[in-house]
């Protein structure tokens, strides 16, 4: 090792530089103890991956030379530029849409990590662009079958008691990979539309309870401030549930997207059913039977019957890493990690199978487990170069265990691909390719 050259801050600390030998991965004593614990079963740190050719840390690279960017440039930071490939867009292979502003993008699940997503990364269904409302200007109208019609501001909606949680939303759209497989998926086009935020709002209903919902009133109509003006009937019971007005998102206010300055949260239901830019509720006695939900977001089953108001986003999990379009660089230790959810609750269990559903055993579940909220599963795995199939199964609180693509198929109508919660599986290629399957 080259003292000599040094940068001053590092001479005291010249432990941490180190000559790799050949054959030799580095582990210090303290990733030795964390690795372990997730791996003692598996008894893999032998084969741990690290760099094994002889080379030495360089010791003063370019970019400690000077000193770095300044404080605040940008003021609102922004990821490294050299992070420019993790972005939203839209599904491979899809055409072009005639317009951008009714669509979707995509979450880029395969380039992140634990359970938040980031609000520039946040999943977009828009039906009519995003509509730029001042928050001044914003009212939100509570009328029907209430006591006392109301009109809130946004001043008025922030001074209620508040509450913030964890929680997935998710389109009944996402992934809509009936039928044979395409290979180029990655698992941003499969489960794309799937994002989980911090959402801070007032209980929608500590707002009806001012109001007074009237005993005959059983049914709320949702309407969005969108010119769009998409609506949704919600069963009066999940108003009073866990339903949230949400005006922050992840510590900040509400982006543009997902519905600034006010939007509806129903925790577990079909993304659709959280109306954005949330202008006026209504409280009715039975569903308002808006053409959102008779013309679309109903299944067909295979009897030629159609099932409305089927709201529940059922468990469900994904494998993100290694997933469709990535690649194993080597044999050796790999960890799979991913993604389960459930609509009902928390996410009790999910088993791994790198063989295709022929065995199964499980996998970690990273804390927080919460209810209604993307779980972190993590899963040990060697990889000894053949071909392999990778596949997550989850079960959530209420027992239910997410279904094969066969099983969930043979109860719907090819042509309804909304709540598609079916186990999705990628193939490792002999040479560590991975693809949709
Ligand atoms: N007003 C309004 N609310 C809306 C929509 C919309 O187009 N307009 N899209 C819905 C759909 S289909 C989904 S999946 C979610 C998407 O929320 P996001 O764009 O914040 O991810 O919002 C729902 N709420
Ligand atoms: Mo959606």
């Amino acid at each position: 090792m080259e003292q000599d050259v040094l940068p001053v801050g590092l001479e005291r600390d010249a432990r941490h530089l180190v000559t790799l030998e050949p054959g030799k991965a580095v582990l210090t004593r303290r990733n030795l103890v964390s690795a372990a614990a997730s791996l003692a079963a598996s008894g893999a740190l032998g084969a741990a991956p690290g760099k094994a050719a002889a080379e030495t840390i360089p010791s003063r690279p370019e970019w400690q030379q000077r000193p770095g960017a300044e404080l605040m440039s940008p003021p609102y930071g922004a990821p490294s530029a050299r992070e420019s490939q993790v972005i939203r867009r839209a599904r491979h292979g899809s055409p072009p849409p005639p317009t951008n502003y009714a669509g979707i993008s995509l979450t880029p699940h395969q380039n992140l990590y634990g359970i938040v997503t980031p609000g520039g990364l946040h999943y977009e269904r828009h039906h009519s662009g995003v509509p730029d409302i001042d928050p001044d200007q914003h009212r939100l109208l509570v009328h029907g079958l209430v006591e006392r019609p109301l009109i809130f501001t946004m001043d008025d909606l922030t001074r209620f008691p508040s509450v913030s949680r964890l929680h997935f939303l998710e389109c009944s759209g996402n992934t809509p990979t009936w039928g044979v497989p395409k290979p180029g998926l990655t698992v941003q086009d499969t489960h794309g539309l799937l994002s989980c935020s911090e959402w801070t709002g007032v209980p929608l209903a500590t707002v009806l309870a001012e109001a007074g919902v009237r005993p005959e009133g059983k049914w709320l109509l949702a309407e969005g401030g969108d010119a769009a003006a998409l609506t949704r009937s919600i069963p009066i019971e999940k108003a009073f549930d866990d339903a949230l007005l949400v005006y922050a998102q992840n510590g900040e206010r509400l982006r543009p997207e997902q519905g600034y300055p006010l939007r509806l949260l129903l925790p577990g239901f079909e993304g659709n059913t959280s109306i954005k830019w949330l202008r006026r509720l209504k409280i009715g006695t039975a569903p308002f039977q808006t053409r959102w939900e008779t013309s679309k977001y109903s299944l067909v089953l295979p009897d030629q019957t159609i099932r409305q108001f089927d709201f529940v986003m059922d468990a469900k999990s994904v494998i993100t890493s290694p997933s469709g379009g990535q690649s194993l660089k080597g044999t050796g230790f790999h960890e799979i990690s991913g993604l389960a959810w459930s609509g009902r609750g928390k996410i009790t269990r999910v088993e791994v199978s790198t063989d295709g559903g022929t065995s199964w055993h499980d996998a970690a579940l990273q804390e927080p487990v919460l209810s209604k909220c993307l779980t972190r599963f993590r899963f040990p795995w060697q990889w000894e170069g053949a071909p392999a199939r990778l596949a997550s199964r989850s079960t959530d609180a209420s027992g239910y265990v997410q279904p094969s693509r066969a099983a969930l198929e043979s109860i719907r109508d090819g042509r309804s691909y909304y709540h598609n919660n079916a186990i999705q599986t990628w193939a490792v290629a002999a040479n560590g390719s991975v693809v949709n399957a």
